[in-house]
């Protein structure tokens, strides 16, 4: 296998140690939010590698950042590979960075082994994947598959109140690319994306490659408690209209209304802002967040009704509300592309397992216009948007040499 046999190690394992310093955090994993100063640096580095081997580097109005090895037919619908460059607040060094980084080795060992694709070969870095800093999370990639309005999106504000059109331009402004004209979104042929696992099964089993057969659902909620502010000292309990009790009481009931049995749903409260935060006035005003996950959509709708009904319960004596911000339903890769990720698994002698994705990922948007799949590798005890997030060069490079000969297969099909 020429592609699979240029895929370096060395190299792959060194751009992830270059990339890590950028919004590098003491304990060894990165702060790169979305369009802050440290994901503009990371664009520019890879700009400057994808330069330095003559592909075409570009850019569409969403900030999704292209690098375009062409094929020998140019009128050929391109290939893509990737994932995303920014990371949770105290995120890890492999989480999107590795697909990325896996797409562009990909492309190295093409041009390195002197293989010839049909189609272009494009790697791709989504903007704002994880959602953190701006909600909705993966919205580059949706809003290039038209799930998400671009002009919506542009206006979204992050928690400080910076709106993403303005963060958008600086980013671009400090890491210029050709702007594709026109809205976001290409034909594309065919998507596959690496990524670390994230959960501890490939690990646990002693498997190198994951065939990620689906990613589960997910659904993300803001709710909103309103009360009224009061003297801490003077205001009886009676008196009180205490928006942080109404959202403790809220969330203590949503808790046990998704402690289910066989401990597959998932629901995370992962962010409080308390109004005006001060510690002697009565908080009159909580936001939180919500983002809850299950395999089957209809078990997330009968959960989505659950946490409405004890909003209206719990609020009182203060007034709250629920706003829906996202609802992706699960997704069931194709099996073309399933089938091919194990078959070059195998051709590789690699061990490997079939498994669903617990995590959400671009794919899951991007499989709704092409023929997509994805390749999971091991991170250590399974451990993810944290800063000790690990992997080993030698599963990374392993998910690249399955990444490049899925993508020969599917460049000249
Ligand atoms: O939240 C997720 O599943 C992804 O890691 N952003
Ligand atoms: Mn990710
Ligand atoms: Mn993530």
């Amino acid at each position: 296998m020429g592609a699979a046999g240029a895929i370096r190690e060395d190299r792959l394992w060194q751009r992830h140690a270059d990339m890590a310093k950028l919004g590098g955090t003491p304990k060894g994993g990165v702060n790169r939010q979305a369009l802050s100063a440290e994901d503009a640096a990371a664009r520019n580095l890879l700009g400057s590698w994808a330069r330095a081997r003559g592909f075409a580097v570009s850019t569409d109005a969403i900030g999704n950042l292209f690098v375009r090895r062409e094929g020998s037919d140019p009128k050929a619908l391109p290939v893509l590979s990737g994932s995303h460059m920014d990371s949770q607040p105290t995120g890890g060094r492999f989480d999107g960075m590795y697909g990325v980084l896996a797409a562009f080795e990909a492309l190295e060992a093409l041009e390195d082994a002197g293989v010839k694709t049909r189609r272009p070969v494009v790697a791709v870095a989504w903007t704002n994947e994880e959602g953190s800093r701006f909600q909705p999370g993966a919205m580059g990639s949706a809003v290039f598959a038209g799930h998400y309005d671009l002009d919506e999106m542009l206006q979204a504000k992050d928690w400080k109140g910076a709106v993403l059109k303005d963060a958008l331009a600086e980013t671009l402004k400090a890491a210029p690319a050709l702007m594709l004209d026109g809205r976001p979104g290409f034909p594309l042929d065919g998507y596959v994306e690496a990524h670390i696992e994230q959960g501890p099964r490939l690990e646990n089993e002693r498997k190198t490659i994951g065939v990620v057969t689906a990613i589960q659902g997910s659904r993300r909620y803001i709710v909103t408690t309103h009360g009224e502010e009061a003297h801490a000292g003077t205001t009886p309990r009676a008196a009180r209209k205490d928006a942080f009790a109404a959202a403790l009481r809220i969330a203590q009931a949503m808790y046990e209304a998704t402690t289910d049995k066989d401990d597959t749903l998932r629901f995370t409260i992962g962010r409080v802002d308390v109004a005006p935060g001060s510690p002697n006035t009565v908080p009159g005003r909580t936001v939180f967040t919500i983002d809850m996950r299950h395999p089957e959509d209809a078990v997330l709708e009968a959960h989505e009704k659950k946490l409405k009904e004890i909003v209206a319960a719990k609020a009182a004596p203060c007034s709250a509300g629920i706003e829906r911000v996202t609802a992706v339903p699960p997704t069931i890769f194709d099996p073309m592309v399933v089938d091919l990720v194990r078959a070059k698994t195998n051709e590789l002698t690699l061990s490997n397992m079939d498994m669903p994705s617990g995590a959400g990922h671009d794919a899951m948007h991007i499989a709704h216009l092409c023929p997509t799949g994805m390749i999971f590798v091991p991170c250590e005890r399974g451990i993810s948007h944290n800063e000790i997030e690990n992997a080993t060069p030698q599963d990374l490079a392993a998910g690249a040499r399955v990444l490049v000969e899925v993508l020969v297969e599917l460049a000249n099909r």
